[in-house]
């Protein structure tokens, strides 16, 4: 692996961009200044001793509850009923919609190709190359989520006292599902899309795709190594080896998961992204088989018998209420189906749960929301997604895979909301972007300026009040809770900053104070005096909301209780003697679905150094449980004083946020606490991933597999 040095990081600064000194990640100066900073007085004991008693008896109550829930499904009451064994027992390949829909809330969805338009997508586009000048509007064929029952939730501007249902049929994006805490949701997926890799005109990849690819080493430039921090720097490493005599000859690193040559991209399954529920990607749900297979749901014309599943998951009482997602999770196939919009929206908490942030907004007479999903939606000149030269591997997505790369914000390329001045509406921002993060601001059309908002929420958790904010910095994978209003009529635009331009040649910046940088229109909203428009806005920054993880010692985690440390460094390689190629590792291995690299007792708790050693950064997930945000350094992140100042400043606020994902500066480290529990109550045992959310990184292998283990195996369906 080349090496580079941070020494010539021109940006570094004060505050919390400590350079990064080194690449030792196993650093516990962490724990041992919490631990002393966390020496309590007998007063504050006192109060710590009071609250638990206080959750103790919340938790007595809830138990009731479950008990009751418990006997409506018959059998299977252990003394913890949520997490008992059996429950999962008609989840799986074959079961029929009926008999999968025993949940309390049980939703249908189907994998279908359809065909899909985004009105004004052709014109004007220069992010990448020239304006696309082949038609006004793209079109293509997708592979899409299509619902066919469900109490699904709305997808538009919506005032909540009318919602309107959104089933996916409008677009290529899938339905939006809500659960509320408590449930048992069934999720029975029909995989409709035979024949799909012919439809697209996609083939598998092979050696020789590989081998021409490593013999015109500048068509892969964009992911080469530079020997120092420096944009400025030319690139003086990257590729490495020699290229061997044959494509033969090559050396297979990621076994058996090669996008494309040993995953169809017709296979589905499904993650609920955040969701503190049983592991539910490998075969059967729960298991704490090192060796279980991906849940791998079929077209039926491939296999009958495994081309339906049914999916059990029950969200915990005491569950975070906010803004998730759902994605495909098989590995090969993630990238190429978040390119086709195969995903949506999943909200916990309904209109009236109490502590949902509906209800904590409602209080305050806010009832306007707004989902605003941003995805990249990949084509080509032609129109279509780009798979006409009918394979898949990195060399094709330097781009996003197309000569195109749009970005639509939920179903619409560009989208104008008229909102009512004065009012305020809830965003759900959820950054469901496959290759890219954004950055993202609001500025007035006439007058340039800044529009400062609020959040209130990160990753569906929300904090106890809502943080003013002038940018918000997202990666694939993360979700942000906004607020906002705009006192003066007229038209203000959501800007994007790529994150991405910062990682090669030609980085021209990102943010309202750069000149000649890239940024692009995301959305529009139009504001006008109307019958709806209060006299007064509401004061947001004196707005409570009720905390996600919960408030006093259970929804925080003690250094005492770290047991564990752990070193992920995430890299690209680029051994041109292997392939897939380049090669996407953490700690120098790619992924192998046998391998269990860690195994962490539950209810135990963790800090984890994560770590990025390019100029890239990487978006760090893990499944099942939340951690917490300790520190985060770089060496390398040039850009202007807005976009800094939000990655390092307000991006952070506040500290000791809850999250599931996590974008890894480049040249950077991130330093994350975790308790493997939901809350002190339960935990989910089994085995499950942590990966890079660039889901094209880790469908070439950037992804690893890890084991919760522990004696209350009853507590997960151990399967
Ligand atoms: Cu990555």
């Amino acid at each position: 692996m080349p090496g580079w040095s941070v020494e010539g990081a021109t940006e570094l600064a004060s505050n919390n961009e400590r350079q990064l000194a080194t690449n030792n990640v196993e650093d516990d100066k962490l724990i041992t200044d919490a631990k002393q900073a966390n020496r309590m007085t007998a007063f504050q004991r006192a109060l710590a001793i009071l609250a638990a008693i206080v959750v103790v008896c919340g938790l007595g109550i809830s138990l009731g509850v479950r008990s009751v829930r418990c006997h409506m499904f018959g059998a299977h009451c252990s003394s913890s009923p949520q997490f008992a064994s059996g429950r999962y027992d008609w989840s799986g390949y074959g079961v029929s919609s009926g008999d999968c829909a025993r949940g309390d809330v049980n939703f249908e969805i189907e994998a279908r190709i359809a065909t899909y338009e985004l009105p004004g997508s052709g014109a004007a586009h220069t992010q990448f190359g020239a304006p696309w000048a082949a038609s006004e509007t793209a079109s293509m064929y997708t592979r899409t989520w299509v619902g066919k029952s469900g109490p699904f939730c709305h997808g538009g501007l919506t005032d909540l006292r009318h919602p309107t249902p959104y089933d996916g049929t409008a677009g290529p994006l899938g339905p939006c599902l809500n659960v509320n805490p408590g449930q048992v949701i069934t999720i029975h997926v029909a995989n409709k899309m035979d024949g799909g890799m012919t439809t697209f005109g996609q083939r598998p990849v092979s050696n020789e795709d590989y081998y021409s690819a490593a013999a015109n080493i500048s068509g892969l430039d964009d992911i080469r190594v530079p020997s120092t921090a420096s944009p400025d720097t030319p690139l003086s490493s990257g590729w490495f080896g020699t290229l061997p005599a044959s494509p033969s000859d090559l050396t297979v690193t990621n076994v058996q998961d090669i996008p494309g040559r040993d995953v169809s991209f017709d296979d589905v399954n499904l993650h609920f992204h955040g969701l503190q529920v049983v592991p539910h990607l490998f075969y059967p749900q729960g298991t704490s088989d090192p060796d279980a297979p991906w849940i791998t749901i079929k077209p039926a014309a491939e296999d009958a018998s495994a081309s339906t599943f049914c999916y059990v998951l029950t969200v915990p009482d005491d569950h975070p209420k906010g803004t998730f997602f759902y994605h495909i999770h098989r590995h090969g196939s993630a990238a190429m189906q978040g390119w086709q919009g195969m995903l949506g929206m999943l909200i916990v908490g309904d209109n009236a749960t109490a502590g949902s942030p509906q209800m904590d907004l409602a209080a305050h007479g806010i009832f306007l929301e707004l989902p605003f999903l941003i995805w990249e939606w990949t084509t080509d000149s032609a129109g279509g997604l780009r798979t006409n030269s009918g394979a898949y591997f990195e060399d094709q997505f330097a781009n996003g895979g197309g000569d195109l790369q749009l970005f639509p914000v939920n179903n619409e390329f560009q989208p104008t909301y008229a909102l009512p001045l004065n009012a305020t509406v809830h965003v759900r921002l959820v950054c469901a972007q496959t290759t890219t993060g954004s950055a993202l601001w609001i500025q007035s059309e006439a007058t340039g300026q800044l529009v400062p908002f609020y959040a209130f929420a990160s990753d569906g958790i929300s904090y106890d009040r809502a943080y003013p904010k002038s940018m918000v910095v997202i990666g694939p994978g993360q979700r942000e809770g906004l607020l906002l209003q705009f006192t003066t009529p007229g038209t203000y635009r959501v800007m994007q900053g790529i994150l991405n331009d910062f990682q090669g040649y030609g980085y021209t910046g990102i943010g309202p104070d750069v000149p000649n940088r890239t940024d692009q229109l995301l959305a529009s909203f139009t504001v006008a005096a109307t019958g709806a428009s209060p006299a007064v806005p509401v004061d947001l920054s004196t707005l409570t909301f009720t905390p996600g993880m919960g408030t006093g010692v259970a929804a925080e985690i003690s250094p005492d209780e770290i047991t564990t440390q752990w070193g992920v460094r995430f890299e690209v390689q680029s051994d041109v003697t292997k392939m897939p190629s380049p090669q996407f590792v953490i700690n120098d291995q790619e992924f192998d679905v046998k391998r269990i690299v860690r195994e962490v007792p539950a209810r135990g708790s963790a800090q984890w150094t994560l770590t990025s050693n390019m100029n890239y950064f990487h978006p760090f997930h893990i499944h099942v449980n939340p951690f917490v945000v300790k520190q985060q350094v770089s060496g390398f992140l040039p850009g202007g004083a807005t976009f800094r100042h939000a990655v390092f400043n307000t991006n952070l606020e506040p500290t000791n946020m809850w999250r599931d994902t996590i974008f890894i500066p480049p040249l950077g480290s991130v330093t994350i606490w975790q308790h493997f529990g939901n809350n002190r109550n339960n935990s989910w045992i089994g085995k499950t991933v942590f990966h890079c959310h660039f889901l094209d990184h880790e469908d070439q292998g950037m992804i690893a597999a890890f084991m919760i283990t522990g004696g209350d195996q009853a507590h997960s369906d151990g399967g």
